[in-house]
């Protein structure tokens, strides 16, 4: 499988998040996407560098006001006092319910609030430059199956699917996968769908894609009930206006069964495959396996073959994007499993 992957993810390397209270060490780190691409590489899987400007599919899934915001970010947060390079910055208020969210303060870490969903998604000095360029890789995937290639791989970070139209979360800034799944309607395809095997659910995509009927959104996910992002992904979300009836969530316990999740697997495959997808775009989480060390699914190395077994049935052009998944080491194998199924 032709793998596109992300020369500057490195630069997004942010040293802690915070976990109930108390400073973490990042869970989303850069060995994450190194382990993959060397067993992709290992493999003897093609890596390629992006070859297309992911620009004008940027601007169709987010706003001017957010990218200007992130564009800009790091070299703000500096002029405040240079000495910000050693530090992360940290949201002081979000505009929640009564308050105001059409103004812009120029307070930096009141604005950052505005463009938050949450305390999770440090910026760092790469941030931008990482994010912006997984868009010109998750663009360059969607062409290579435009051109023929039966699927691409993106291996890219930060991840994508918590990010929305003018919001980060969940160490998410620009949403990947939504890039992918719009360029690919920029190209030839006119019912694309996006499949989030995430352990989380995808936010972002599909309030991305909520009120449209080109564009499907399912996602199998830990009930938010109890797992983040919990303020979204439940199953009576089924999509609004023309996108009435094109939003699935397959919300199971944290703690199902590995049956449990492969029959939420196949209702979705069902679903798009009855839909009439065109081409599929996998936002592709590998935090369900059973080693995660903030997630509690249960699959296994083995599983994920299944998974892309499963995928490759549904016989549409494919682009995979790399999501979550924390357990850094055995992440390459998972995802070349996946892979391998895909291709067997
Ligand atoms: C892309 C993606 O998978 N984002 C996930 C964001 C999850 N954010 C909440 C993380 C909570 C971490 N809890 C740590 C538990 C350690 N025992
Ligand atoms: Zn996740």
């Amino acid at each position: 499988m032709i793998a596109y992957w992300n020369p500057l993810h490195a630069g997004h390397a942010p040293a802690h998040e915070i976990f109930r209270g108390d400073k973490v060490a990042c869970f989303e780190t850069p060995a994450r996407a190194d382990f993959v691409l060397s067993a992709l590489q290992g493999a003897g899987h093609e890596l390629r560098e992006p070859d297309q400007d992911g620009a004008s599919a940027l601007a169709q899934i987010h706003g001017d006001r957010y990218l200007d915001f992130l564009r800009t970010a790091w070299s703000q947060w500096l002029s405040l006092d240079p000495q910000n390079e050693q530090r992360q910055p940290f949201p002081s208020v979000w505009p929640v319910r009564s308050l105001r969210s059409d103004i812009e303060p120029v307070n930096f870490v009141a604005r950052l609030g505005l463009y938050s969903m949450d305390n999770g998604s440090p910026l760092a000095h790469g941030t931008w430059a990482a994010a912006r360029e997984g868009v010109d890789v998750a663009a360059s995937a969607a062409h290579a199956v435009a051109q023929g290639a039966r699927a691409a791989f993106c291996v890219s970070r930060p991840p994508g699917h918590h990010a929305g139209r003018d919001f980060m979360g969940g160490y998410c800034f620009l949403n990947n996968a939504a890039i992918a799944a719009q360029t690919l309607r920029n190209l030839e395809f006119e019912r694309v769908a996006v499949l989030d095997v995430d352990y989380h659910h995808g936010n972002g995509t599909q309030s991305i894609f909520y009120e449209r009927s080109d564009v499907f959104f399912a996602s199998i996910h830990g009930d938010p009930l109890t797992e983040y992002p919990f303020y979204l992904g439940y199953a009576d979300e089924t999509g609004e206006g023309e996108g009435a009836g094109c939003n699935l969530n397959l919300p199971l316990p944290a703690g199902s069964s590995v049956a449990a999740w492969f029959e939420a697997l196949e209702i979705a495959c069902k679903r798009l495959g009855k839909w009439g997808a065109t081409a599929l775009v996998v936002s592709l989480g590998l935090d369900t396996f059973e080693g995660d060390p903030i997630s509690h699914f249960a699959l296994t190395a083995g599983d994920f073959v299944r998974l892309g077994e499963r995928l490759a049935r549904l016989g549409l052009p494919t682009v995979f994007v790399l999501e979550g998944g924390y357990a850094a080491a055995e992440l390459g194998h998972n995802a070349l499993c996946v892979v391998n199924g895909f291709e067997a």
